[in-house]
């Protein structure tokens, strides 16, 4: 018999046999008689080095191509039993496979989340890396190491929330962090200059609510530290990230502040979204949001993290991040973030 009609014969026998073969079993017999190493096929193909080169061309080529159909045919075949399969199934089962699926709502990040992703963004881009810190904090890092010692009047205007109630005296009491600037400390006792960081995370203060305050809400933190930093420095990179954030047309107000961990202190302003600075109740009539508490790092805390204050100076700041989108859509209720109003959510 010549090889041509050993391969028309494979053909036939495989159709038929493949036509019977009614599930997966039967088609793993099949395929492994038609296409396995030891099959009739692969045996022509294996014999085709003892031909010429001429019938080596067109045997071989009749060989392979039967094999690519062999191919097709197993898969279309194993297509059609797993179909027959499922619908025997679902008729047994009483399922309608022709029912259009049930849409399945897709979710979203929260708006805060987008909105702190897209200021580390901006921050990155000026340099900054982003770093996180434990919420649970130590006195120590929270106040002490902030020139905030204990009965320190600074220590009021962070309501705060303890966790060891017992000796809130010797610095080793934890509390929920009030702000994100323990990181400060964190991050210098760690690194030496020059240093340039930001750090999102949450904060907790035990305040009463109100249209711009809730008791837990986020901070972004930002610290740079190097030769020759100026107070320049601190204004210049505020102003381009509420440029990039807010618009170049957007007012910003600096005036000065005391916090007792810099030295000068400030107060970023933004004119109100609401209002356009006339005065309203989310500004409190002042046609200004604060939105952020800054100045150069007090000597003394470079002193006692080991940086010399006579080479090294730096900035800091610390943002409210929910006033962020307050001021750019002009939202007039912080609590709305937090109220799970998904009509108020889904417009992020
Ligand atoms: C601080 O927390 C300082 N750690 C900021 C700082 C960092 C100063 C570095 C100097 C150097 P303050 O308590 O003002 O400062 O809070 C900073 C910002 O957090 C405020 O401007 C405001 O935007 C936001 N914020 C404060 N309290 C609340 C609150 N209860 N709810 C929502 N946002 C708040």
């Amino acid at each position: 018999m010549s090889i041509s009609q050993k391969l028309e014969e494979i053909r036939k026998a495989a159709t038929t046999e493949l036509e019977a073969a009614g599930d997966a079993k039967k088609l793993e017999e099949w395929r492994i008689r038609y296409l396995g190493k030891k099959s009739r096929l692969n045996e022509v193909l294996r014999s085709l080095s003892r031909l010429s080169l001429d019938e080596k061309k067109t045997v071989g080529a009749a060989a392979n191509r039967l094999k690519v159909e062999l191919e097709e045919w197993l898969g279309q075949k194993e297509r059609a039993v797993r179909r027959d399969r499922m619908e025997a199934s679902a008729a047994e089962k009483g399922i309608d496979i022709s029912l259009p699926g049930r849409p399945f709502p897709a979710g979203r990040l929260h708006p805060v989340t987008q909105v702190y992703r897209e200021i580390d963004a901006i921050f990155t881009s000026m340099g900054f890396e982003v770093v996180e810190g434990p919420e649970v904090e130590w006195d120590y890092y929270n106040f002490e190491a902030l020139n905030i010692p204990a009965e320190h009047p600074a220590r009021d205007t962070m309501a705060t929330l303890w966790i060891d109630s017992e000796e809130k005296d010797n610095g080793k009491t934890r509390l929920l962090r009030t702000h994100t600037s323990p990181m400060q400390v964190r991050v210098m006792e760690q690194k030496s200059p020059p240093v340039r960081i930001v750090v999102p995370g949450k904060v907790y203060r035990y305040e009463a609510t109100d249209a711009t305050h809730i008791p837990m809400f986020h901070q972004l933190e930002g610290l740079a530290v190097d030769k020759g930093i100026t107070l320049a420095d601190l204004k210049g990179t505020l102003y381009e990230f509420a440029c990039r954030f807010f618009g170049k047309d957007r007012r910003v107000r600096f005036r000065c502040d005391y916090f007792p961990f810099v030295e000068p202190g400030v107060e970023m302003a933004i004119e109100c979204a609401v209002c356009k600075g006339d005065g309203c109740r989310l500004c409190g009539n002042s046609g200004w949001i604060e939105i952020l508490g800054a100045g150069m790092v007090h000597p003394r805390i470079l002193e006692r993290v080991g940086i010399d204050p006579e080479v090294y100076t730096g900035f800091a700041f610390g943002m409210g991040i929910e006033r962020m989108p307050m001021l750019r859509y002009g939202i007039d209720d912080i609590r709305l973030f937090y109220g799970s109003d998904l009509r108020f959510l889904r417009q992020f």
